[in-house]
């Protein structure tokens, strides 16, 4: 519980995390605050539902291969007042939900950013590319939607308000890894206040299987702006005919 009585979920997408599910569960559970660990689990071969029901998480299967479907699934199945979004492969740590949670009375949603060197353990996942990347693409965004400073596109780390969730969650449509800009365009498209604060990136236990290699890294980035532009020249077309039409 935070706060005056609202409640916190923490949602994990997992596909075959055997190597650290039991200890993310665990971990994120330690957290005073925390109520709820919700594991998505997306058709993973190695055991790690059974796992995570072992270390106290419930459990829900997707069958919708993809991080965007684990998430969307995550966010529709979740109970709390407040939900985070996070991954159960060691890179974030539990006790950061509170600096969400921070922001959270004040503002609709809280991203984390991987961006502060500080923060940046030694064995993250976090070279030149990625990080040029993640701000890129950040700018962008934060460019075409007027949007407050943003400065990581990637973090899966942030949290939604319920009430906020409710006037996204039928809007969500991607299913891929290109999921996290497209909650940030509609949260941003709905007038909701958004912020971003500096969390910690860890190294992985496990195997990367986003942005491991430059090549899908790529192909999630330019997906990203696709999608990006793509929203935006809609929106501006609605907003041209709807002018043009008054
Ligand atoms: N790549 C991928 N990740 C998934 C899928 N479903 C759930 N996930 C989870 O999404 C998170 C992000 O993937 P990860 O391999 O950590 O990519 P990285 O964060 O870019 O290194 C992990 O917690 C995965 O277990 C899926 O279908 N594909
Ligand atoms: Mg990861």
């Amino acid at each position: 519980m935070w706060g005056d009585g609202k409640s916190v979920s923490v949602v994990f997408p997992a596909y075959n995390e055997a190597a650290n599910i039991e200890r993310a569960v665990r971990d994120f559970r330690a957290v005073p605050v925390v109520d709820e660990v919700l594991v998505v689990d997306n058709n993973s071969r190695d055991g790690t539902g059974d796992l995570a029901r072992v270390a106290g998480a419930r459990v829900v299967l997707e069958t919708k291969q993809g991080y965007g479907n684990a998430l969307q699934r995550g966010l529709r199945e979740a109970t709390g007042d407040y939900i985070v979004l996070a991954e159960p492969d060691g890179t974030f740590v539990a006790k950061d939900v509170v600096k969400l949670l921070a922001y959270a009375d004040e503002l609709d949603m809280v991203m984390g950013t991987r961006t502060t060197r500080e923060l940046i353990w030694d064995q993250a996942n976090m070279g030149w590319f990625l990080r040029v990347g993640n701000w890129a693409v950040a700018k962008l965004l934060q460019l075409l939607f007027d949007g407050p400073s943003l400065s990581d596109c990637g973090c899966t780390l942030r949290l939604i308000r319920r009430e906020a969730l409710d006037k996204i969650v039928d809007h969500l449509t991607v299913g891929g890894s290109h999921f996290l800009p497209e909650m940030v365009v509609l949260a941003l498209l709905a007038g909701l206040r958004v912020v971003e604060v500096p969390v910690n990136y860890r190294g992985r236990v496990g195997e990367s299987k986003i942005t491991g290699s430059r090549l899908t890294t790529l192909k999630v980035g330019s997906r990203m702006i696709g999608l990006i532009l793509d929203y935006r020249l809609k929106s501006w077309g609605s907003r041209w005919r709807g002018d043009r039409s008054q």
